[in-house]
């Protein structure tokens, strides 16, 4: 993992809690420590604790608290962080009684957005991500704060601070206000984009999949490989840190060739409790992925936890909408893969996928949905074949299902054309006096609507 911002550099002790919960205990310790480090964090101790339920005023338990305050005067690190999103109340009887700064999961994510947002549309969304959390937080962060010294003199009496936290409630609601509108402008001018893209009639496919899987990596290779533009403008952010795509990127790809052109975006990476304040503020670059034909659901074939986090991918998508897309599974980084064969004999989304409107957990149907509903390849996004088998393999799940035909559309029809236009590739081949003729490649369900027009 890179360490992109060395002034950064900051010490942390890393408390973990490990609850019967069913989550994977050591997975969650060290992405805490791969997310510390993505923006200059040290872990410099790791505490843990197991427990049957976490307390609900300090989260661990409070013999475990002395001894985080012991390790904190020993070692004098800038921050303690928690593995998982703390109340308002845990943060603040924590912020009480640790002298230092707290940063729980949600937060340490949320500094991670914040240090790599570049467009106006991503500043927002954090912002506002941000204030949404702390918005209810503000009572321990204050407290932190007033120990601390780190405001103004107001802090020193219990009413002041009070009328301080009242004023600074407000700022706070005002601001999220403002960032509201400011998003919606900016939600509605993705939704004028969306249908001048959606009228093209050219598919749309969504790269998807846990952070650091290898997705903007596939889409600069697809650029270098068939884009003839300057590869500097187009080309997106690829690096080995978690959450380096922060933006939806859409760029169209034409393969030549025969085979038709689709747009492809890129976008943010999933991870395992990805806070929920997070998802609802991404909101309007996630619905480049609800709206999209078709979903490659990229994997990390390297990560021994590769079908954990298609898991998380899968609920993720869920989530937002997008469940129940079509997807092409893609495994890639075959290349650093001790035996990406087995693993793939071995077939993940068939075991380990929860997702009940594309998969069904009964066996009996199991088998059946899986051969006609998906597809999956491994590669590697480093090599230039792979890159075309994936392309030949788009081609083939996009025009699966579909037909080509020419029709002729009546002037008084004019509706049928742009409802055409929505989801196929039509090209207009002329004007006589019964109407528009066309030729379209369009969806098995458009065709049987819209046969009356068809011409034989
Ligand atoms: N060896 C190898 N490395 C790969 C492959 N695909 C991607 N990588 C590397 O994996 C790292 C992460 O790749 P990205 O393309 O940035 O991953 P991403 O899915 O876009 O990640 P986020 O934007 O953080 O969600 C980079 O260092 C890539 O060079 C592959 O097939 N083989
Ligand atoms: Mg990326």
């Amino acid at each position: 993992m890179t360490n992109i911002n060395e002034e950064l550099s900051q010490t942390a002790v890393l408390v973990g809690l490990d609850l019967p919960d069913g989550t994977n205990f050591e997975k969650s310790i060290r992405e805490m420590k791969d997310l510390a480090e993505a923006v200059g964090i040290k872990v410099v101790m790791t505490a843990t604790q197991s427990l049957p339920v976490q307390n609900t005023a300090t989260y661990i338990g409070s013999g475990k608290v002395e001894e985080i305050r012991a390790l904190v005067d020993e070692l004098s690190p800038n921050l303690v962080l928690f593995d998982n999103s703390l109340s308002p109340i845990q943060l603040r009887n924590l912020s009480k009684e640790l002298d230092c700064e707290i940063l729980d999961r949600t937060q340490l994510i949320l500094r991670i957005f914040s240090v790599r947002a570049r467009t106006r549309e991503a500043k927002l969304q954090v912002e506002s991500a941000e204030l949404a959390y702390f918005l209810p937080r503000l009572v321990g962060l204050r407290t932190k704060l007033g120990r601390q010294g780190g405001t103004s003199g107001s802090m020193s009496n219990k009413g002041q601070g009070e009328t301080q936290i009242e004023l600074d409630r407000r700022h706070i609601e005002h601001r999220m206000a403002q960032l509201r509108r400011e998003l919606s402008t900016v939600e509605q001018e993705r939704a004028t984009q969306r249908k001048r893209r959606a009228a093209s009639g050219i598919p749309k496919i969504a790269l998807v999949g846990y952070t650091n899987a290898g997705k903007s990596t596939i889409m600069n290779a697809m650029l270098s490989k068939y884009s003839t533009d300057v590869m500097d403008e187009k080309s997106v952010f690829e690096k080995d840190m978690l959450f380096a795509t922060l933006d939806t990127s859409v760029r169209k790809i034409d393969p030549g060739q025969g085979r038709k052109a689709f747009l492809l975006s890129d976008t943010v990476g999933f991870i395992s409790n990805l806070p929920t304040t997070l998802i609802k503020a991404f909101r309007s670059t996630l619905e480049e992925v609800k709206y999209a034909d078709m979903l490659l659901l990229v994997s990390d074939l390297s990560d021994p936890e590769y079908r954990e986090n298609l898991r998380v991918t899968e609920e993720t998508l869920f989530e937002i909408g997008a469940g129940d897309i079509p997807r092409i599974y893609v495994y890639n980084k075959a290349d650093l893969a001790s035996d990406p064969d087995i693993n793939v004999m071995h077939d993940p989304t068939r075991e380990e996928s929860s997702r009940e409107n594309i998969y069904t957990p009964d066996p009996k149907n199991r088998k059946e949905l899986h051969s006609s509903d998906s597809r999956r390849i491994t590669i590697s996004a480093k090599k230039k074949a792979d890159i075309e088998r994936l392309v030949d393999e788009i081609e083939d799940a996009v025009n699966s299902g579909r037909v080509e035909c020419d029709m002729l559309i009546p002037y008084a029809d004019g509706r049928v054309l742009d409802a055409l236009k929505k989801n196929s590739s039509l090209t207009i081949e002329g004007y006589d006096e019964k109407g528009t003729k066309i030729h379209v490649f369009c969806t098995k369900a458009d065709f049987n609507r819209y046969n009356e027009y068809v011409v034989m």
